[in-house]
């Protein structure tokens, strides 16, 4: 697709026709006036793609765990730099995952933006929390989250926003590649090799390798994503397996049985400790820094 990143421009949807097919224009590899200007100001595609949404009116859901100690630690920051940059003019609705309902920090939101608190049970284990946010997920976008919007992104709290976040990253079904992994050659990207395990690649497999802190799409294909894996996961847990990374090798497997529909840069969720790249320009969404001996015990 168009402009070497196939990322800007909202595809069609079951919600509305688009106004402007800017993907349509764009992908047809000739010189254009549009092409041009797109080159040389890519955030005009950027404002293209925020007045489609306005226009179909289109409620876009977050969503998001905070378990435990990652409450206090990450939560509040999270919340704060979405409100800032994420999705800013649309409708949004926040979906925050805990044990805690009551120690969710209220914030001011902006117009047209609601948060929803959801309460979840403690796993014992940190890799069965991580894992079970995708047998939540299926089930809340089965309810209300699924019946209020129409596009859904699922993040890691363990992250804060730090730039512009809209709806040029909106697709039927979207995945982030991984910050420290997206230059490595294939045969050292970490898939699940068991081929016990319901999420393994067989050798000369896969092609990116893409981090769960971040993934998205229209409901329905959220359904069949979270779907999938949560039964790759039940069915390792059968047989007394676990993937290597757990959740993100059944995240890994299906978007290599079913490939997303985009795939956003590194941009859109940067690890600030890898340093300055020069293709990295303009991170969205920073990791956190991680405080192992304080979260892991
Ligand atoms: C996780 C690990 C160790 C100790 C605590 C937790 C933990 C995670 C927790 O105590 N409470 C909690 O709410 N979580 C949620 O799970 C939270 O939303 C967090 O962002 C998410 C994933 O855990 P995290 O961020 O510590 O894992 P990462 O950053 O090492 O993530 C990658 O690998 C994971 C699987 O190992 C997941 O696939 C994750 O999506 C990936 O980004
Ligand atoms: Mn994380």
């Amino acid at each position: 697709q168009g402009l070497g990143m196939p990322h800007l421009g909202v595809p069609r949807t079951q919600h509305g026709e688009m106004a402007v097919s800017i993907t349509k224009w764009v992908d047809r590899w000739t010189p254009s006036p549009i092409l041009a200007l797109a080159r040389a100001r890519p955030e005009v595609l950027t404002y293209v793609a925020q007045q489609e949404a306005i226009q179909q009116n289109l409620t876009i859901g977050l969503t998001v765990f905070a378990v435990g100690r990652y409450l206090e630690k990450y939560l509040a920051r999270f919340l704060e730099t979405a409100e800032q940059h994420f999705m800013v003019g649309q409708r949004v609705v926040y979906y925050v995952f805990t044990e805690r309902p009551a120690a969710v920090p209220r914030l001011p939101l902006g117009p047209g933006r609601r948060l929803r608190v959801e309460r979840v049970l403690r796993e014992r284990r940190w890799q069965d929390v991580s894992m079970e946010r995708m047998r939540t997920l299926h089930a809340a976008l089965g309810g209300r989250l699924g019946r209020e919007a129409h596009f859904v992104f699922c993040m890691d709290v363990d992250q804060y926003f730090s730039g512009a976040f809209g709806p040029e990253t909106l697709a039927d079904s979207v995945a982030q590649l991984h910050a420290w992994r997206y230059h490595w050659p294939r045969r050292l990207l970490p898939y699940e090799s068991d081929p016990r395990s319901a999420a393994a690649l067989a050798p000369g497999e896969g092609d990116f390798y893409y981090h769960a802190a971040l993934f998205g799409g229209s409901v329905a294909a959220l359904r069949r994503l979270t779907a999938h894996c949560a039964r790759g996961q039940q069915q390792d847990r059968a047989r007394g397996l676990e993937a290597r990374w757990h959740d993100e090798s059944h995240l890994n497997k299906y978007f290599w049985l079913h490939k997303p529909a985009k795939v956003l840069s590194p941009e859109f969720c940067w690890c600030p400790e890898i340093g300055r790249r020069a293709e990295i320009r303009r991170p969205r969404l920073l990791w956190a820094p991680k405080e192992y001996t304080l979260v892991r015990d």
